[in-house]
């Protein structure tokens, strides 16, 4: 795998350095600035972004490709191989029984086999994927809308975002606060293009790109695709999700809002 060595010693810092020299490494941490309803703290500038892109191209659908644009060789980043003895099991047993776990602000919290989700309504998209490491690629998803599984559990007029919680941990700590997580709010969960795929290049989702399941949220970069889900939580604020900003990367210095 090759990637720009740069910004491998940066990941490798933030990785080993922990929390507070991850953010420094970072850099420029903006003012932080709270949402008026005390929700989720969003740096000014950010927030800004994400108010004026809502506004500017509400929801706009991201590009699609054809099949003449496939990349060859996608890149896997991150974990490529989760090693938490769950995941393993899983693995172990092709997955038959792996559950999507979906609760949380919802009047119907339930459990979804793979099977379940392959039976339901389904959409290909070739997209682009883009890492802020400074790499691309396209690829074709098939998986199923996540506004068909939220139909079905029936959100709480008080959800704002989900929150995607994955089988590994690309910090390894005691606490557990290494798990990868993500989250979006309802406007990217119930947008046609938000799918969670189970499938990619028409074949099952490989082991380093996500299995048996990940999010694909297109409008937004690399790192807001999670991969190796396992329960997504409806919430109102992320404040008490492990740092808090409402993601792995978001926690060490990344934006919540990653729209392109
Ligand atoms: N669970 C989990 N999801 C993850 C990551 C990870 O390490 N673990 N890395 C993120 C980053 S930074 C990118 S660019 C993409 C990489 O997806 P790929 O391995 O399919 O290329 O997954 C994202 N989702
Ligand atoms: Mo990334």
């Amino acid at each position: 795998m090759t990637r720009p060595s740069k910004l491998f010693t940066r990941r490798k810092l933030l990785i080993g350095g922990g929390v507070a020299a991850g953010a420094a490494a970072v850099g420029g941490w903006e003012t932080l600035a709270r949402q008026r309803d005390g929700g989720p703290v969003i740096r000014s500038a950010e927030w800004l972004n994400y108010r004026v892109q809502r506004a500017l191209i509400g929801n706009r659908l991201a590009r699609e490709y054809g099949e003449e644009d496939i990349t060859r060789l996608f890149y896997v980043n991150g974990t490529s191989r989760p090693d938490t003895a769950e995941w393993v099991h899983l693995f172990q047993g092709d997955f038959s029984d792996w559950r999507l776990k979906v609760d949380g602000l919802v009047e119907r919290p339930q459990a979804f086999s793979l099977e379940q989700l392959r039976a339901m309504p389904s959409r290909t998209q070739i997209t682009r994927h883009d890492c802020v490491e400074g790499w691309s690629a396209i690829a074709k998803w098939t998986g199923v809308p996540l506004a068909r599984v939220l139909e079905m559990v029936r959100p709480k007029s008080n959800a704002r975002y989900a929150v995607f919680y994955c089988a590994d941990q690309l910090e390894q700590t005691f606490d557990g606060s290494g798990t990868y997580y993500e989250s979006i709010d309802m406007t990217d969960a119930f947008h046609p293009q938000t799918i969670l795929a189970y499938g990619m290049n028409d074949q099952a989702l490989p082991v380093g790109h996500g299995a048996p399941l990940r999010l694909r949220v297109e409008r937004q970069l690399g790192y807001k695709q999670a991969k190796y889900v396992m329960r997504i939580q409806l919430v109102d604020s992320f404040a008490d999700v492990w740092g808090g900003k409402g993601g792995y990367w978001e926690d060490r210095g990344y934006a919540w809002y990653a729209g392109i």
